[in-house]
């Protein structure tokens, strides 16, 4: 590459020191008489290393024109018009040289014809300096339309810009709504790129991402494939886009699923040529098989209805002997169809001499009438100069490229056309005027894989649902648990008046099936997901969820909850007082009742601050396995949440843990309990044991495994199912057991039971024959004191009598003592 580079400039320099000579040595010898000829200076790009060398097949094509112009009696009367011309190699400095040299060497040129848009740009901003109009056969630059920057600047090569409709109605046509733009860090790119850009965003069309090189597009390339790029633009001379085309076959980015845009104006064969010379690293195979299918959009250059054209001529008579001319200057590739560079815009160069020969025509006559001459014409004569540029403003013909007609910004108005290398070959897709937007498709385009490629991979979207048969079973399961709620709660009905049933409280076990019938409910709308509910309905699931879940806990767990309450309260009562205390079904509902208005408080708090909405939790993208389409999966699960979820979830949860809590303190206080008054206490606590133990582990368990739809559901699912279950299992079946086992006490108790009146009396004689006996016990109290107070009292006379009787017998004694002493 290194070596190429230094040929170049040693060419360049050589170029420049042989260029004074090469400019006078370039002068028509036909024009002798000096008196009679027109000069224009003409600058072609021929034999340059990079840019576009369109002069090869454009300055035959300009010479042509001028034999064609010169033969023509009505135009230019009376004089010749003369090109004077050099190569600029589309080097901007040389071309500005060779600009300096035409203009400060004699004869006065009336016009400059340039090409190449670099080149444009330096002599199209200066000319006017020398008041000379510029006309241009080979430049796209969009920056050229600016009136202000080049003001006696016209093109019969349209603009690039007429390239960005074709290509982002292409980009509509085929649904790609992202595209990126890889570019050579050249002004006419840049304009192109940026208007691309506009015509692109105002169309809906995304810029993913826009790339420029200026000599190696290998970085670029790569930043193409990390972006994931399938639609690309590329805008670059043909040098350049040999090597981009290397890259993209290193990078892998052709073939299937990769639109490759370049531009129409490279030779046919552009990718198989100077492989060697350009030190490419990529064999002729490699470049043909990452040129193959790739799009190009490209202005019609040339006459496609082949009408006569103003030089009495068709488009394709002019090609024929255009071709025969190239084929005299040594281009013999012509007969293998292997065309010089420029020889697409061959067409343009011929217009542009005519347009210059009929502009100078109009003016050499307006300024005849005025009694002066193209003759007059000086480098500070801006009023001739004016004058040619309102005859070139005012040129129309049909040229051999078309109609040819300039723009206020002195650009080509034209159709394009679009190709794509199919086979080696580029065949015509369709053509496209944009401005009637009307597109002319011939449906032949072909794509590897048989589809239109994607501008992306599309990524769908999947709701992770719960599966089909883990939730059936659960809905059938609960479904069973309702009818078996119902069933006992009938049982409950038939068989209160059985002591059994009436001492453990139907009014509260009641309650407790409601609550389970809330809760088993609970689990089908747990398991119910987007499959069956709207989007737009999800929120009114996920309130429905929290109140009826909510409900349920309140009803089925307050209820047991309350009961070991009052068991609590009668057991820590004097025996007294526990008999006086009765339990009357207005407290156990008094309690479940607040606890149903707290949970109505925090809900409807919950819903009216901070309503529960469907929230969406999306997984890494799958790769799905039955489609070889470029799709990915985006897995999604549906969540209920509130912006302040956790502070919601949380006071729920700490007031229903509270209540678990204390419901296992109760029931492990009350354990030894038992109560005549609540005959099921013990059951009632086993019931709360397991409710609060599968709660307190239910709860953090189904928030963790939330983004496992399956197992937090079946966690959550059974953990309800296995409460309710338990629960009236543990209350109810000892009373069935009963039931089954003495069917006759309910055919008793039916029949002949006792009355409430009875009843009512029975209680108070139990309460009066309980005030008899304390009545008993405290006489027998009194009897037993006063009878110790008889019997201390007689013990005392009894004492009292004795000591009466020792004094009495005294002198007695004495008397027989004191005989028995004197005898
Ligand atoms: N069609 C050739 C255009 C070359 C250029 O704009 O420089």
């Amino acid at each position: 590459m290194r070596r190429f580079q230094d040929s170049v400039m040693w060419r360049k320099l050589l170029f420049v020191l042989l260029l004074s000579c090469l400019v006078s040595g370039a002068i028509d010898p036909g024009a002798e008489d000096e008196e009679k000829v027109l000069h224009i200076g003409g600058i072609f790009p021929i034999n340059g290393t990079s840019g576009w060398q369109g002069g090869q097949a454009c300055q035959p094509a300009a010479m042509l024109a001028l034999q064609d112009v010169n033969e023509r009696a009505d135009l230019l009367k009376g004089y010749k018009l003369n090109l004077v011309w050099n190569d600029s190699l589309c080097d901007p400095g040389l071309g500005a040289a060779v600009m300096y040299e035409l203009l400060y060497n004699a004869p006065t040129k009336l016009m400059l014809l340039g090409g190449c848009s670099t080149v444009s740009t330096t002599i199209g901003e200066a000319a006017r300096m020398w008041n000379l109009i510029v006309v241009s056969f080979g430049s796209s630059s969009p920056a050229l339309s600016d009136r202000k920057r080049f003001p006696t600047f016209f093109r019969t090569h349209p603009s690039a810009t007429v390239h960005n409709p074709t290509r982002v109605k292409l980009m509509k046509k085929f649904g790609w709504t992202r595209i990126a733009i890889l570019q050579q860090a050249e002004e006419v790119f840049i304009s192109t790129a940026e208007d691309l850009e506009i015509e692109a965003t105002m169309n809906g069309v995304e810029i993913l991402t826009r790339q420029s090189f200026l000599n190696d597009p290998t970085d670029a390339v790569k930043n193409l494939k990390r972006h994931d790029a399938r639609i690309i633009v590329g805008l670059f001379y043909v040098v350049a886009a040999r090597r981009v085309l290397c890259e993209i076959y290193k990078n892998n980015l052709y073939g299937k699923g990769k639109v490759w845009f370049f531009i129409g104006w490279y030779e046919n064969g552009w990718y198989e040529r100077h492989l060697k010379e350009e030190e490419l690293n990529c064999t002729l195979d490699q470049m043909r098989n990452a040129a193959e299918g790739h799009l190009t959009t490209e202005a019609i250059m040339w006459n496609r209805d082949n009408k006569i054209t103003i030089s009495n001529t068709t488009a394709e008579a002019f090609r024929k002997r255009l071709e025969k001319e190239l084929f005299n200057r040594g281009y013999e590739g012509i007969l293998d169809d292997i065309f010089p560079e420029g020889y697409q815009e061959a067409p343009l160069a011929y217009d542009a001499i005519w347009s210059m020969a009929l502009a100078l025509n109009v003016t050499m006559e307006k300024l005849a009438q005025q009694g002066k001459s193209l003759r007059d014409f000086t480098y500070s004569n801006s009023d001739i100069a004016d004058q040619i540029y309102e005859a070139m403003n005012a040129t129309q013909f049909l040229g051999v490229s078309g109609p040819v007609a300039f723009k206020t910004d002195g650009s080509r108005v034209a159709w394009t056309q679009v190709e794509q290398l199919i086979r080696g070959k580029y065949e015509v897709l369709g053509y496209y005027d944009g401005q009637t937007d009307n597109l002319t498709w011939f449906e032949v385009e072909r794509w590897e894989g048989g589809k239109v490629p994607q501008d992306r991979t599309i990524i769908k979207s999947e709701l992770r649902t719960i599966s089909l048969g883990l939730f059936i079973a659960m809905s059938c399961i609960s479904a069973f648990g309702i009818l078996v709620s119902l069933f006992l709660l009938l049982f409950s009905c038939l068989y209160s008046h059985r002591r059994m049933m009436r001492m453990s409280h139907p009014a509260c076990n009641n309650v407790t099936l409601g609550g389970s019938i809330l809760c088993f409910s609970s689990v089908f709308l747990l398991g119910l997901d987007g499959r069956f509910i709207p989007e737009e309905n999800f929120a009114y699931l996920c309130t429905a969820r929290a109140w009826i879940l909510s409900f349920g806990f309140s009803l089925a767990y307050g209820s047991l909850f309350s009961k070991i309450w009052r068991v609590h309260r009668l057991s820590t009562k004097s025996k007294v007082e526990s008999k006086q205390i009765s339990v009357d079904p207005w407290k156990i509902y008094a309690m479940v009742g607040a606890m149903l208005v707290v949970d109505v408080v925090v809900l409807s708090v919950w819903q009216g601050v901070d309503p529960m909405v469907r929230t969406l939790e999306t997984f890494p993208l799958e790769i799905p396995l039955d489609t070889d389409d470029d799709v990915k999966i985006m897995p999604q699960l549906e969540h209920c949440e509130s912006t302040h979820n956790n502070i919601w979830l949380g006071t729920l949860f700490s007031i229903k843990g509270l209540l678990l809590i204390l419901g296992l303190f109760l029931s492990y206080e009350t354990r030894s309990v038992k109560l005549d008054k609540i005959n099921d206490s013990r059951l009632v606590g086993m019931s709360i044991y397991n409710v609060a133990v599968l709660c307190i582990i239910t709860a953090p368990v189904t928030l963790l495994v939330s983004s496992q739809q399956d197992a937090s559901f079946a966690f959550a699912a059974l953990s309800i199912i296995f409460c309710c279950f338990l629960s009236m299992a543990l209350i109810f079946v000892p009373k069935i057991v009963e039931v089954v086992q003495n069917p006759r006490e309910r055919v008793d108790s039916t029949e002949h039971g006792p009355s409430r009146e009875e009843e009512e009396r029975y209680h108070a004689l139990v309460a009066e024959n309980e005030d008899m006996q304390k009545l008993i016990s405290e006489k027998e109290e009194m009897i037993k004191l006063l009878k110790e107070k008889i019997a201390q009292r007689n013990a005392a006379k009894a004492r009292e009598a004795a000591s009466l009787n020792h004094v009495v017998a005294a002198p007695e004694s004495q008397t027989r003592l004191r005989q028995a002493g004197t005898t």
